[in-house]
């Protein structure tokens, strides 16, 4: 008689290992259901993704033990802040995992003026990498979470002038989109359109496994994540709106400094995620190509909503490389309701699910 102790313990062992070996890459492929030059493309991108936030980790994981990787660089980046040597890093560890890739044409990010263009004397690949290198860069110091966060789209046209108008498109136009957290553990979250899927960098493989697939972002939540100390700056209707949710019970408030770990605790928990503007910065702060649009893509997929508050943010068409645009990102309901308020016309907390 065949011993079923035996057999099960088979069964987990298989499904441990096959878990073991859902590596980014795969998963790609998988979901694709294609060997085809594009699916292989995309699967190489997102490879390439894995080990710029791996050789990222690795530093911040060793920041405080080293010289030099700390601080300010003493120079100032196009959106007027402060650069950090940490942001100056990770910048060029996303150029160097894909400069000889043959993957992409161009990189952009927060932290150049102008996109990077791949030499000539490189392989030149036909898509554009979009990239914020360190999300919340002042937690860096502090040994706090920090993230990157990644667009991919296809060059359209040629681009001769180098000027890559080509990007100057709405969100809608995004390949892939996703975000590296840089915590307890590393986290890398994707979405090429089909579902999110969220990974953990196993140090022991060095590999990125399948942690979690086709995230769901329950419809409503209990966190708000805003920074209140911008309050007085604010449109009246967003003081409205966090008047009303101090009065609602159930609401926690959330907000670490760094978009991408705030924005993953919605991921799981629900709840809503806001930057708006101020009477300084109408636009608020985040740019809409390397910060909000890919973050829009991933809560989208995930059955969320993405807003400006006043429209849909995956509609917004970009008039400059580092155009910003005001935040309302996370669970449907939450995102409505503050839409509500900001449309001057606040819905009542009984339409909505109680937290
Ligand atoms: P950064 O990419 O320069 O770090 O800026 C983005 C960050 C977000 O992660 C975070 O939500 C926000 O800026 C915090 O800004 P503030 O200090 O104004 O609340
Ligand atoms: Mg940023």
């Amino acid at each position: 008689m065949a011993d079923k102790s035996v057999n099960s313990g088979n069964f987990f062992h298989e499904q441990a290992l096959d878990r073991d070996c859902t590596t980014l890459s795969r998963h790609v492929l998988q979901q694709l259901k294609s060997f085809g030059p594009d699916a292989q493309d995309l699967s190489a991108l997102m490879t390439r993704i894995g080990l710029a936030g791996k050789l990222i980790a690795r530093r911040l994981s060793r920041a405080g033990l080293m010289e030099g990787v700390l601080g300010l660089t003493g120079e100032v980046n196009v959106q007027g802040e402060d650069v950090k040597k940490m942001d100056l890093f990770a910048n060029e560890v996303f150029i160097a995992a894909f400069k000889q890739s043959g993957l992409v044409c161009r990189l952009a990010s927060e932290e150049m003026d102008k996109p990077y263009y791949i030499p000539e004397n490189c392989p030149i690949g036909r898509y554009t990498l979009l990239y914020d290198p360190i999300d919340g860069s002042s937690n860096v110091d502090h040994n706090l979470n920090v993230g990157s966060i990644f667009s991919i789209r296809q060059q359209e046209g040629e681009d001769l002038d180098g000027t890559a108008q080509d990007l100057l498109q709405s969100g809608r136009k995004q390949i892939a989109a996703g975000y590296i957290l840089y915590g307890p553990s590393t986290m890398l979250v994707y979405s090429i359109g089909q579902g999110v899927h969220a990974f953990a960098l196993d140090p022991s493989l060095g590999e990125f496994i399948l942690a979690c697939e086709n995230m769901i972002i329950p419809d409503h939540g209990p966190t708000y994540s805003v920074n209140e100390g911008n309050f007085w700056d604010w449109d009246e209707s967003i003081r409205q709106y966090v008047r009303y949710v101090h009065r609602q019970p159930g609401y926690s408030a959330r907000y670490s400094g760094a978009l991408v770990g705030d924005i993953h605790r919605i991921l799981f928990q629900g709840g809503v995620f806001l930057y708006p503007g101020t009477t300084k910065n109408p636009q608020g702060k985040l740019r809409l190509l390397y910060e909000t649009a890919p973050l829009g893509f991933l809560v989208e997929q995930a059955g969320g909503k993405a807003s400006t508050g006043s429209e849909n943010l995956l509609d917004v068409v970009p008039d400059h490389l580092h155009a910003r645009t005001p935040l309302v990102l996370g669970s449907r309901q939450n995102v409505e309701l503050v839409e509500s308020f900001i449309q001057n016309n606040p819905q009542a907390e009984s339409t909505f699910v109680q937290v």
